[in-house]
C-alpha cells in the first residue's frame, strides 16, 4: 500500500536491481561480515569522498561516537564540553565512557557550540570538547582547536549529519583528533545502519579496529577490551552502491532547499539558521525558527501539519540535558539560547524526491 503521509526524511535507495546484482556474490562467497571485502572497499571509497586521511567503518553512528571518545582512554569522571542541542546519541555516548557532560550553549545563528563560551567551562578535570555539526551547519573549528591546543584537550566532533561537507582542499572529517559520522537510514548517505570515524592519526585505526572487533588480533591473540561494532557486508555494500547517487541526491536535496527557501522568505515571523561560505552544504535538514517578534507558536504549527499527514520534526527538543535521565545530573551550567532554539525550531521534511507540489502544501499550511 502507498503511504500518503509525508515524514520528515525518507531513505535513499538505489534502483531494487542495482543493489540485489551488487549482493549477489554474497551467495558465491558466504562471507557476510568480519571485514571482509565490501568493508574495505567503502573504506577506501568514503577515505576519497570524504577527503579525510583514515576512515574506521562502524555498525551505527553512535557506536562509533562511543568508541572513538573510549579510544582516547579518558580517566573516569572526567569532563566533556559539549552542547545539549543535539540527538540523545552525543550526551549518551559521553556518559556511557563514565565521562561527565559539562554543557555549553550555542550560537543561536546557527546551533553550533559557542566556541566564545567554551574556556569559562575549563577546569582541571576538562579532558575533551565534544562539538556537533548540527544540520550540518559546521563548528568554528579553527577557534576550538586554539582553545583545545591551548589547554590540551581532544576534540571529538559529531559529525553525525555533515557527510560531504568540505571547503574545498579539505573534508570535515579532517578536524579535529576524530570526527564521527551516522550512516542512518535517515541520513544524507546511508549504508541502512551505520557509521564511520575519521582521523589523520594511524594509530587511532587500530585502537578502533580493536574496540569495534573484541580486539581480537588473530585467533590466539586479544589484544584489547573491545565491542562488537562491525558493519556487515550487505550495509557496506549498500554504501557503495548509494555513494553512486550521492552527488546527484545532494544536487536533488539543494533542489528542493532552494524551493522552500523562496516561498519562506514570504512567511512572517520565520526564519532560517545560517550557513557559513566557507563550507559547502549537504542540505541535511530544513530547520525553520520561529522568530518571537511574531505570535505563531512552533507546536501549533506542528500539530497543524500532523492533522494534515505532514510530519515534521522537532529536531532538537527537548535539550539532551533536559531529559528525565539527565536532568540534574550534572554540572550546571545556563544553555538559556540552546533552550530557546529547542523550543522554537521545526525540521521540515526534506529528502530526494520529495515533490514540488508537496512543498507547495507544506508551505500553504505553514
Ligand atoms: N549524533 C547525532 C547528532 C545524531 O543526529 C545521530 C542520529 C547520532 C549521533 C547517532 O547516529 P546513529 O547511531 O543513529 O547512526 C533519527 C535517526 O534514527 C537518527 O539516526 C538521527 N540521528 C536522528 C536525528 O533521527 P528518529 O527517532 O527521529 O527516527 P525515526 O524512526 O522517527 O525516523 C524519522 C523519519 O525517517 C521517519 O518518520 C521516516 C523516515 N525513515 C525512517 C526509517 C527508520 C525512513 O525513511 N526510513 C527508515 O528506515 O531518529
Amino acid at each position: 500500500m502507498y503511504d500518503e503521509r509525508i515524514y520528515v526524511t525518507r531513505s535513499s535507495m538505489p534502483e531494487y536491481e542495482e543493489y540485489i546484482e551488487a549482493i549477489r556474490p554474497l551467495w558465491d562467497s558466504h562471507w557476510l561480515t568480519n571485514m571482509g571485502k565490501y568493508h574495505q572497499q567503502l573504506e577506501m571509497a568514503l577515505k576519497k569522498y570524504l577527503m579525510v586521511p583514515e576512515v574506521s567503518l562502524m555498525v551505527n553512528g553512535h557506536m562509533a561516537l562511543e568508541l572513538a571518545i573510549q579510544a582516547f582512554g579518558f580517566p573516569e569522571g572526567s569532563e566533556v564540553i559539549t552542547t545539549p542541542f543535539t540527538f540523545i546519541s552525543t550526551t549518551h555516548a559521553i556518559v556511557r565512557n563514565r565521562l561527565k557532560p559539562v554543557f555549553c550553549d550555542i550560537k543561536e545563528c546557527d546551533g553550533t557550540i559557542d566556541e566564545t563560551k567554551i574556556e569559562d567551562l575549563i577546569t582541571k578535570n576538562t579532558v575533551a570538547i565534544v562539538p556537533v555539526h548540527v544540520y550540518g551547519n559546521i563548528c568554528n573549528v579553527d577557534e576550538i582547536q586554539h582553545i583545545a591546543s591551548k589547554y590540551d584537550l581532544k576534540v571529538i566532533y559529531d559529525a553525525a549529519h555533515a557527510f560531504g561537507v568540505k571547503d574545498g582542499a579539505r573534508g570535515i572529517g579532517h578536524y579535529g583528533d576524530v570526527s564521527v559520522f551516522s550512516f542512518h537510514a535517515t541520513k544524507v548517505f546511508n549504508t541502512i545502519e551505520g557509521g564511520a570515524v575519521t582521523f589523520k592519526d594511524h594509530d587511532i585505526y587500530e585502537k578502533l579496529y580493536n574496540l569495534k572487533n573484541f580486539g581480537i588480533r588473530d585467533e590466539e591473540f586479544v589484544a584489547d577490551i573491545g565491542a562488537n561494532a562491525k558493519m556487515n557486508e550487505f550495509c557496506a555494500i549498500m554504501g557503495l552502491c548509494n555513494l553512486k547517487h550521492i552527488d546527484k541526491a545532494i544536487q536533488e536535496r539543494q533542489k528542493t532547499s532552494n524551493s522552500y527557501d523562496v516561498r519562506i522568505e514570504k512567511i512572517k515571523g520565520i526564519k532560517k539558521l545560517e550557513g557559513h561560505e566557507r563550507w559547502g552544504r549537504n542540505y541535511a535538514y530544513y530547520p525553520i525558527v520561529f522568530t518571537e517578534d511574531y505570535a505563531i507558536s512552533r507546536d501549533k504549527v506542528y500539530e497543524k501539519l500532523r492533522s494534515n499527514d505532514i510530519y515534521a520534526r522537532k529536531y532538537f527538543y527537548p535539550l539532551t540535558s533536559e531529559q528525565s535521565c539527565y536532568r540534574n545530573a550534572f554540572r550546571f551550567s545556563r544553555t538559556p539560547l540552546a533552550k530557546k532554539l529547542a523550543e522554537r525550531v521545526l525540521a521540515l521534511p526534506l529528502y530526494e524526491g520529495l515533490e514540488e507540489k508537496d512543498i507547495g502544501r507544506i508551505c500553504d499550511l505553514l
